[in-house]
């Protein structure tokens, strides 16, 4: 474990997790067991900052840690761990708010496009969230943070702190690169493909979720909005369904959009999209099956949770307590 490089995500338990969050993140987690020491959490410090009801909110983060496992990532190999359970957490969270300027969170993207659609709850913490994503993947020493297009303002920002920070008291922080994937790094939404497919947006139908039926997903792709030409060909801009589907298609089949083009070119825009639907029922399949098995043994759940916690813990509690020390806190 000593010299391998480090990874930390974490996925936020604000409701189920969409096709988007697979193809963007946990679909390239499940590669990285052996090559790298891999974090994956839970961030339900982060889902609070949008009004959650508890209960659904344990029984999401269950599902969530079942189809983490599920997608490949095996809690031997990675350390899996809730966010909450590991208090340095918040402890460099507050630190690094201290150490974050207004100016710089009043220019993140996602805090933009949230308290626009959440006019009624902009609070305090949906602001200062990239300073505690800052201080997730800073307490780990993270060498990379597979993570969606999306996400990238994020992890520049929290390199911008860490610069910040080692430029006064040292070389505390290692700095962090998103490791963001070529294809599958912004999926869009079925029904609005110039919206990012997200699972706390207005449910349109054009969100398809990991867990959810073959016949669910294929009614999803075969109401897809398409254009009103004939042809599949890759055009981003004049033809962002069709485009977004054929990445979809190359995301789950491996083939490249060349190769997509042509299989399609003698066929129409119903075939393409029922193949795509076929396409995505298969790669999710073996993944809902095992979740749902997963689901029902509570026993290993929470014994997985536990034990990341635990190695979580460690490493954070090494990274806290130097820079603890180095701002001038006094120990306990
Ligand atoms: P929320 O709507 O609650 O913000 P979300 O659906 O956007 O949730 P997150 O929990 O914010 O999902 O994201 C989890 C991970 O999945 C992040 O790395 C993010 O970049 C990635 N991701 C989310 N949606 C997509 C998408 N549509 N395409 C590619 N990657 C995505
Ligand atoms: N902000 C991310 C979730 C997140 C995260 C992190 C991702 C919280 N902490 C640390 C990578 C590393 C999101 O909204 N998807």
């Amino acid at each position: 474990m000593e010299n391998k490089k480090v990874i930390l995500s974490g996925i936020q338990p604000s409701g189920a997790m969409t096709l988007g969050t697979y193809l963007g993140a946990l679909k390239n987690w499940a590669t990285m067991a052996d090559e790298f020491d891999c974090y994956y959490m839970i961030v339900d410090m982060h889902a609070i900052t949008a009004r959650q009801i508890p209960a659904e909110l344990r029984k999401t983060q269950l599902t969530q840690l079942a189809t983490y496992i599920a997608c490949g990532l095996d809690p031997e190999k990675n350390t899996l761990f809730i966010q909450s359970h590991v208090p340095a957490h918040a402890q460099l969270g507050w630190v690094l708010n201290c150490y974050t300027m207004f100016g710089e969170l009043s220019r993140m993207t996602q805090f933009k496009e949230k308290s626009a659609r959440n006019a009624e709850n902009i609070n305090a913490g949906l602001f200062t969230y990239p300073a505690l994503q800052a201080a997730d993947i800073l307490l780990y020493q993270a060498d990379y943070v597979p993570v969606g297009d999306d996400q990238k303002q994020h992890i520049e920002l929290t390199r911008d702190i860490a610069v910040r920070f080692n430029g006064i008291y040292g070389d505390v922080f290692k700095l962090p690169e998103p490791y963001i994937p070529k294809i599958g790094a912004r999926i869009m939404d079925l029904q609005a493909p110039e919206n990012k497919m997200s699972k706390s947006a207005i449910d349109d139908g054009g969100c398809v979720l990991i867990l959810d039926k073959p016949e669910d997903i294929m009614r999803a792709f075969k109401r897809a909005v398409t254009d009103s030409e004939t042809s599949v060909r890759y055009d981003l801009k004049n033809k962002p369904g069709i485009s977004n589907l054929i990445q979809i298609y190359s995301a789950c089949t491996g083939n490249t959009f060349q190769e997509i083009e042509s299989e399609f070119s003698t066929k129409g825009y119903g075939d393409f999209k029922k193949s795509v639907g076929e396409a995505v029922v298969e790669t999710l399949r073996p993944i809902r099956e095992e979740a749902h098995r997963l689901i029902a043994d509570k026993a290993h759940l929470e014994s997985a949770y536990k034990q990341g916690a635990e190695k979580a813990s460690r490493t954070a509690n090494k990274t806290l307590r130097k820079v603890y020390k180095k701002i001038g806190f006094i120990e306990p």
